[in-house]
This record gives structure tokens, C-alpha cells and sequence, in this order.
């Protein structure tokens, strides 16, 4: 369970200095309930509407969650390593009250995501959300997110039932972490009915822990943006502890987000799986060899930290400790010297064909990599004696670079994808890659202020003319981008 820290009292307390910055701590590290601007009261008001025909009563409250793009640092949250993500404009809404019965009644703006209701809300922190063929239905997002909540709040704070309507904006199954802005605001959204105090970095940590109900094992990142993103500043985001620094990027950088016009569902396959599982199998594989106790590493960090190498090290130890070609099953277990009990318990952790090869020194070469790239990043930026042209030119190609190992080392790319980065390239990015998961999805480039406007026109036509853009308009596939306000509470 975890710790309340703000005391309710009607008496206010006297206030010394100190009492001060604690309260100004507190409050900074609480979900702020912010004013809605014209255009966010426009979409309140009608998912109000849509709210009172479902439910017959008026919402008492909206919280939004926004989605994410990683600017750099892509399959390295799951190993513990940073990552440079900003928050960006499209969000989720909920509107939200409570409900007198013991029921939960869920209903979507989009009528293409079917209403939902099931009758035990207090239940639901003992149900499996369990997985289905070709994806979970969209309200199992939301129902682990309630999850995660109710789990972590006393009992006696649970309320009594919950009437949701959601939008949203976020391209779906496209990387900008559409899931994870649903997953956390189902969470916020629980708390906030509970009148439980959480801070921003708790609700961070149960929202990551409470989506891999869904079934797939991702890091921390994209519930971390979702609520310590703040304006005007990507962040950079570590782990254990959690925590987000900001990224002073140029003044004159502009991140463009485009749609490979590919979609992929992470729960849907086993592709994600396979790389936590991978990573996880590369970290022991070389803990085995340099005796270590295989069983206690779990990421790529671990190791890491334990041999007290450093990132280039652990490169030049991948290439030596495991070998090119995949491994089977078998030779896994013979290295590890282990059984396939063991191996379900402390390695693979999903279920994988028996035939499954497992490409190790790929995905840990990426990630030793990756992590470097972030590093360099962070102080790429930060240093102030670089040249603006030149600072750019090594930003665009430590972005370059990763979408190359991204694409080769860790095959998570797709040729659509691939020939969307080289298109952005040929346009004038100074540097492209895929950002999120991967398969499909979104890329982000970047480029001058002084250049966002040709460099946009000139990708929508050369990427997507000939292209069946299935209706959807080409303002919502290839847009600039900034760093935008984490999640947030409405009044009504
Ligand atoms: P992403 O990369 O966007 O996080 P995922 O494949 O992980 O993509 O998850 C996307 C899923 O989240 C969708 O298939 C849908 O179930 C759910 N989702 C996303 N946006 C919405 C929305 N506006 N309303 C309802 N469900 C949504
Ligand atoms: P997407 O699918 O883009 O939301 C996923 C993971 C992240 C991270 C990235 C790859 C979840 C909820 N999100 O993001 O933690 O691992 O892939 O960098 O699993």
C-alpha cells in the first residue's frame, strides 16, 4: 500500500517557512487541477453532453492524460536505462463521476470502441484482465489502470462505482502511447474519485505496473511523460528512482511527428514480449559467464552495474560473451545450466514457441548503444561552447543512428517505416527515426524553425501522395510538434 501524504483537516495549520516549501513540494508533486482553455472546453462540453444522454447524470469532473513522443532512447525503459521523451498536444479525456451503485459503465465519444458496464466496480481489483485474439478490447486499458488503483489505495477509500466517458485523439496502435495516456488516466481518474492524495510519481509507477495486466511488460516510460511531462521541455527520464529532468533542446529545434500510415497493436503479438524476454535472457547469459548469479539479473543494467562497466565496455563484453548466430532454447538452458521451470520463472516469462530463436547479442548491442546515444544527447545539448548548425547536425544523427539499430539490431522496424525515415532525410530532416514501439507507427524528425514549414510540405508530398492515407487527413499524419503540460485535473 502505499503512503498518503497530504492530512485532511478543517483546522488550518499554523505555517512556518518550512511548512512553506513543504506544502509547495507537496502541491508540485501533485496532478494539478488546471483551468480548461477555449478549445479543451469545446471538447469537455460536448463529451459532457455525451455523458449525461448515457448516463442521466452530469460529470463532476475531466482529467486528460497526453500521449508521448521519444525523441531519443527507444526498448531501453524495460532494461533501465533513460530515455528523452516530451508530452505532446493530443490527449485523452474522461469525464467521470461516481456512481452510488456497485457498478463500473464505461462509454466512448468514438462509437467504433463499444460501451462496456460490469456490475461488481469494487471487484474489480481481484479480476484478471485477461488477453484476447487480435488485441485486448479498449476498456481492459482502462480497467487496469482501475486496477492499479484500487489495489493501492485503503480500503476504506474505494468508491462505490464509476461512470466514465472517454475521447481521445491520439493515433491509435501508433507508438505516440495512446494506451499507456488511457491507462493512466483510468488511473488518475480512480484516484481522484477515491479523493486519495497520490503524487505524480506514484501514479506514474502504478499506471506503468498496472498496463502489463494487458499482457505486455513495458517500462516506465510512457505513464512516466504522461504525468511529469511538462511545457515547453522534453525530459529526461531515469529509473529507480524514478525521475524527470528537463532537455533544454535549441531554441530554433522543431520536432515533426509522421504516420507510417502502418498500425500496429502491441498486445496483439509477441514481438514485444520477445525483446523484454531477449534482453532479459542477454543480461543473464552474460552474468552466467562472468559468474554472477545469473538469477538475480533481470535488465541489461543490472549487469551492467554489477560488472562496474561502462556502456562502451558492456559492448565490447556482448561481443565477446555471446555469440552471433540465434540461440535455441536448448543452448540457452545449457549455458544457464538451468531447466525450462527456471527459465519460465526467472527469464522468458511469456509463452514463446518452443522453436523460438533468441537473437541476444542484436538486442543487447541496441540497447548498450542506445543508452549511449541518450547520454550523448543529454549533453550534446547541454553544451553550451557547440556551434548551433553543428549541435543540430549531431542531434539529427544520434537520431539517425538509432532508427538504423533500431531497424537492424533490433528489427522493430517496418519497410514502410524505414522508407518514411528515408523520405524525411531526403526532405531536409537533419534526422529521423521511429519513435515508441516500433512495427509500424509514428516517426519523429527533426528540423530548423526557419525550415518546418517546406520540410512538412515537402514529406506530404513526397511520402504520401501516391499513398491510400484511408481517410484520415494529411494535417493529422504529418504535424510539428512541442513539448506539452502532463496530466491534468478539470473541475466541471
Ligand atoms: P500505442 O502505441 O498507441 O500505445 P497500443 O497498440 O499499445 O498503441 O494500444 C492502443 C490501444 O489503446 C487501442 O487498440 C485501443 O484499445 C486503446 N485506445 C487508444 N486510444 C483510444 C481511445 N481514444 N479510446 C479508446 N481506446 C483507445
Ligand atoms: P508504445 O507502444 O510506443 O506506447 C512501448 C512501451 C514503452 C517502451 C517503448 C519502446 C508500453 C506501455 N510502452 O511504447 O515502455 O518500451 O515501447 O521504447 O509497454
Amino acid at each position: 500500500m502505499i503512503a498518503r501524504f497530504v492530512a485532511v483537516s478543517n483546522k488550518r495549520p499554523e505555517m512556518s517557512k518550512d511548512s512553506n516549501v513543504q506544502n509547495e513540494h507537496i502541491q508540485k508533486n501533485q496532478v494539478p487541477a488546471l483551468e480548461a482553455d477555449k478549445t479543451l472546453q469545446c471538447k469537455i462540453n460536448t463529451l459532457a453532453n455525451h455523458f449525461r444522454s448515457q448516463f442521466n447524470v452530469s460529470p463532476s469532473f475531466f482529467v486528460r492524460v497526453p500521449g508521448r513522443v521519444n525523441i531519443i532512447g527507444e526498448h531501453i525503459d524495460y532494461c533501465g536505462y533513460a530515455v528523452c521523451p516530451m508530452a505532446i498536444e493530443q490527449f485523452i479525456l474522461v469525464a467521470l463521476a461516481a456512481s452510488e451503485k456497485n457498478e463500473f459503465r464505461i462509454t466512448n465519444l468514438d462509437p467504433k470502441y463499444e460501451d462496456y458496464q460490469c456490475r461488481d466496480f469494487k471487484g474489480i481489483s481481484n479480476r484478471k484482465i485477461e488477453d484476447s485474439n487480435g488485441g485486448p478490447d479498449w476498456h481492459k486499458y482502462f480497467l487496469c489502470g482501475v486496477k492499479g488503483i484500487l489495489e493501492a489505495i485503503p480500503k476504506e477509500k474505494i468508491p462505490s462505482g464509476m461512470l466514465a466517458a472517454v475521447w481521445g485523439n491520439i493515433p491509435a496502435n501508433s507508438g505516440l502511447s495512446s494506451s499507456s495516456a488511457l491507462v493512466s488516466a483510468a488511473a488518475l481518474s480512480t484516484v481522484r474519485l477515491s479523493q486519495y492524495s497520490i503524487s505524480k510519481e506514484e501514479l506514474a509507477t502504478i499506471s506503468a505496473s498496472a498496463e502489463r495486466y494487458i499482457g505486455t511488460q513495458g517500462g516506465g516510460m510512457d505513464q512516466a511523460i504522461a504525468f511529469l511531462g511538462k511545457a515547453g521541455s522534453a525530459k529526461l527520464i531515469e529509473f529507480n528512482p524514478l525521475r524527470a529532468t528537463d532537455i533544454t533542446l535549441p531554441q530554433n529545434a522543431v520536432f515533426v511527428i509522421a504516420h507510417s500510415l502502418v498500425c500496429h497493436n502491441k498486445a496483439s503479438t509477441s514481438d514485444f514480449n520477445l525483446r523484454v524476454a531477449e534482453c532479459r535472457l542477454a543480461a543473464q547469459m552474460i552474468a552466467k559467464k562472468r559468474i554472477v548469479n545469473w538469477k538475480a539479473i533481470q535488465k541489461l543494467i543490472d549487469i551492467q552495474k554489477r560488472l562496474g562497466k561502462s556502456l562502451e565496455d558492456m559492448s565490447e563484453i556482448v561481443v565477446m560473451d555471446l555469440k552471433e548466430d540465434p540461440y535455441s532454447l536448448d543452448e540457452i538452458r545449457e549455458v544457464l545450466e538451468t531447466s525450462n521451470e527456471e527459465l519460465a520463472t526467472y527469464s522468458i516469462k511469456s509463452m514463446f514457441s518452443p522453436t523460438q530463436k533468441y537473437k541476444l547479442r542484436e538486442r543487447a548491442l541496441h540497447v548498450y548503444q542506445e543508452a549511449a546515444r541518450v547520454i550523448a544527447f543529454r549533453e550534446v545539448n547541454e553544451d553550451t561552447s557547440i556551434e548551433e548548425n553543428d549541435k543540430f547536425r549531431q542531434l539529427g544523427s544520434l537520431m539517425s543512428e538509432s532508427h538504423s539499430s533500431l531497424s537492424k539490431l533490433y528489427e522493430c522496424s517496418h519497410p514502410q517505416v524505414d522508407a518514411l525515415v528515408n523520405a524525411a532525410l531526403d526532405c531536409g530532416a537533419l534526422g529521423a527515426r521511429l519513435t515508441g514501439a516500433g512495427w509500424g507507427g509514428c516517426v519523429v524528425a527533426i528540423t530548423t524553425r526557419n525550415n518546418v514549414h517546406t520540410f512538412v510540405e515537402a514529406l506530404k508530398e513526397k511520402f504520401y501522395r501516391n499513398l491510400d492515407l484511408g481517410g484520415a487527413a494529411l494535417k493529422d499524419l504529418v504535424f510539428p510538434t512541442e513539448p506539452y503540460q502532463g496530466a491534468a485535473i478539470y473541475n466541471f
